[in-house]
């Protein structure tokens, strides 16, 4: 009797689940949708080194592009739910029309069909260090948000120091953004300008500043359908990852509820297997691990999958039983609120591998999807969760 739960697992091996996990890992970056971002800045405003360190991957800089109009290009993330409008080496004045030009067509194409290019956002970068904010350039926010496009306004490469955990922002540049806000430009909060620094700088002491407002102000103009992408696709923001695949996780438990509400006498992990690889699909997706890398991603869910329903099933088989011997009903009844507990442990142990995951460079993310590395932290987070 207690070896039931293993047997009936075995009828679905671990080949299959990696071939359904596959299918649900497809499933759940489709569904996410695409955020698109337009970015503009005069060249070495350091539109790239933002959009790095927000997003998850960097976007390749140079190459793909698909070009949208003369200094404007189009950038989609292998994972497909992050697109770049990026006007690299752009200057105001001609180059600054044409592009508004090609905004336009771009507006009219994604109002009649084509949503998925569709701009969300649009952040207008100003480095800190060149003190001036011409006529054209404000012209040229102006012209962007009468086209109905949400403009943030983004100072870059402003020095700040911490000093006794508070922060010092080089009074220059605090003076400098005060008159830009002075200006009242039609962009969101009334002109309000967002300091940054992306990289920090050993040498002056500047850290890394204001990401996390800028990404906040941005959820504020996105439409709830490109939110889910965003939180796929950025990086800055750990909590609303976490609330995501929180999200995800009680939907899986209350489907497992259901399940395990058949009434069998013993928990079929079985069963609650293809609920539990939707879920982990899913997670993963929302934590914004590289599609391309979906084979080793598909490997190591089918050897966790197999883990964990293994693990379910024996705890099942040595705790369960012992306190409801052979009862029908009262199993049954048990056994929903197991399996709803055991996909709740599945669904936490793999937010913790994929929160891991996120703080290793691109290359060793592969090797730990690849390898044992994550099989054995899910399986450790999985039983010191329990
Ligand atoms: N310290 C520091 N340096 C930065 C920051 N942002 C950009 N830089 C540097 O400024 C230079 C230009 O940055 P890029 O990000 O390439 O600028 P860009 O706006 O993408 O330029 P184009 O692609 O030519 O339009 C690079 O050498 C960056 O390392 C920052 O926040 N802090
Ligand atoms: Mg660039």
């Amino acid at each position: 009797m207690p070896a039931e739960p293993e047997q009936r697992f075995n009828a679905m091996d671990s080949a299959a689940i990696s071939q359904l996990f596959d299918q649900e890992l497809q499933k759940a970056f489709d569904s996410l949708g695409c955020f698109n971002l337009a970015i503009f800045g005069k060249t070495g405003s350091g539109k790239s080194t933002l959009l790095n360190a927000i997003f998850t991957q960097a976007i390749a800089p140079t190459g793909i592009g698909e070009p949208v109009t003369k200094g404007l290009n189009y950038y989609r993330h292998p994972n497909g739910y992050l697109g770049i409008y990026d006007s690299e080496g752009f200057e105001t004045g001609t180059s600054g029309d044409a592009i508004l030009a090609g905004l336009d067509r771009v507006l009219v194409k994604s109002n009649s069909g084509s949503q998925d290019k569709r701009i969300h956002a649009v952040w207008y970068v100003i480095r800190w260090s060149d003190r001036r904010f011409e006529s054209a350039q404000q012209a040229f926010v102006s012209a962007i948000s009468a086209l109905g496009l949400p403009v943030i306004i983004v100072m870059s490469q402003v020095p700040v120091l911490q000093r006794d955990g508070l922060w010092e922002i080089h009074p220059e540049a605090r003076a400098f953004a005060k008159y830009i806000e002075s200006l009242n430009l039609p962009t969101f909060g009334d002109g309000e300008v967002f300091m940054t620094n992306a990289i920090p700088d050993s040498f002056s002491g500047t850290v890394v500043y204001g990401l996390q407002e800028l990404l906040d102000a941005t959820y504020e103009v996105v439409p709830l359908a490109a939110q889910s992408a965003l939180t796929a696709a950025q990086s800055v923001d750990g909590a609303r990852k976490k609330d995501a695949a929180a999200a995800v996780i009680k939907q899986a438990t209350v489907a497992a509820t259901g399940i395990g509400a058949i009434p069998i006498p013993v928990a079929d992990a079985a069963l609650l297997v293809p609920n539990q690889v939707a879920m982990i699909a899913r997670i993963t997706a929302i934590y914004g691990l590289p599609r391309s890398r979906a084979r080793t991603m598909s490997i190591a869910g089918g050897a966790i999958l197999t883990g964990g329903a293994t693990y379910a099933g024996r705890y099942v088989a040595t705790h369960l039983l012992r306190f409801v011997p052979g009862g029908l009903v009262a199993g049954s009844v048990i056994s929903g609120t197991v399996a709803a507990s055991l996909t709740r442990a599945i669904g936490s142990a793999w937010v913790k591998v994929c929160e891991y995951a996120l703080t290793l460079p691109d290359s060793e993310q592969e090797l730990y999807f690849g390898g044992s590395g994550a099989t054995e932290a899910f399986t450790r987070y999985l039983k010191s969760g329990k």
